[in-house]
């Protein structure tokens, strides 16, 4: 059987959230390298993957996917019983809760965490741009905004679909680790629950791993 190929780059937020489901679970696969600042993400081959010229793509013998929250649950269901429960589909209330916070992840925290990343780490070191200030402060309030509603949730709850850690807690590592390295990082000590669960959950051994291959420059 050929090995799941990832298609993607270990700095860039979305494969990291593919390579975490990966590691959790324990599966071999290969990590195919897509140059984005050489355009190869744009090629006829890339295209071929994934019609929006995005990585990640995944291939598993006839199967190509894109799209990371769709590939990670695929990871998952493949890989079912190998490594932690992360989509909970045994339990109707617990698999409904992991999809409601991967759903905040998606629209809530990332429209306003991405944006400041970008600004302040992305686009000055690989692009050599000039951070907009306007850009960081409309979405750093609009962060806290998000912060304020999972403070409140994480104060009666370890995890964000209950007391599991699962691939919606999984699906914040990538632009969270981001925004750490940014000027902007202390807004978390304002919110204790937020940043126990942050910490908490960063010390798993596959989150060590997949750090590792990130670097602030995306
Ligand atoms: C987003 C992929 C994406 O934005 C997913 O896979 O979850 N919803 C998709 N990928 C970025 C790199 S990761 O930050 C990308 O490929 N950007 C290049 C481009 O959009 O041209």
């Amino acid at each position: 059987m050929s090995l799941i190929k990832l298609y993607g780059t270990p700095m860039a937020t979305c494969t990291v959230r593919v390579l975490l489901c990966l590691e959790e679970v324990g599966a071999k696969y290969e990590l195919v390298p897509i140059s984005m600042p050489t355009g190869e993400h744009k090629s006829p081959a890339h295209l071929a993957r994934n019609p929006f010229g995005q990585i990640p793509a995944l291939q598993d013998g006839d199967l190509t996917l894109f799209e990371s929250r769709a590939i990670a649950r695929y990871v998952l269901h493949k890989f079912k019983g190998q490594g932690p429960d992360l989509l909970r589909e045994d339990n109707l209330s617990d698999s409904a809760m992991v999809d409601v916070w991967l759903e905040v992840e998606a629209h809530q925290y990332n429209p306003a965490i991405s944006p400041i990343v970008y600004q302040s780490l992305i686009l000055p070191r690989m692009y050599g741009g000039t951070p907009d200030q306007t850009i960081i402060d409309t979405n750093l309030e609009k962060l806290k905004k998000v912060l304020d509603v999972y403070e409140t949730h994480l104060a009666k709850s370890k995890y964000l679909a209950g007391d599991f850690f699962s691939l919606a807690d999984l699906s914040h590592f990538s632009y969270t680790k981001y925004f750490m390295a940014t000027p902007y990082a202390s807004v978390f000590n304002s919110y204790p629950h937020v940043k126990a669960w942050w910490e908490d959950f960063t010390s798993r051994p596959a989150f060590k791993k997949v750090a590792a291959g990130m670097t602030s420059q995306q």
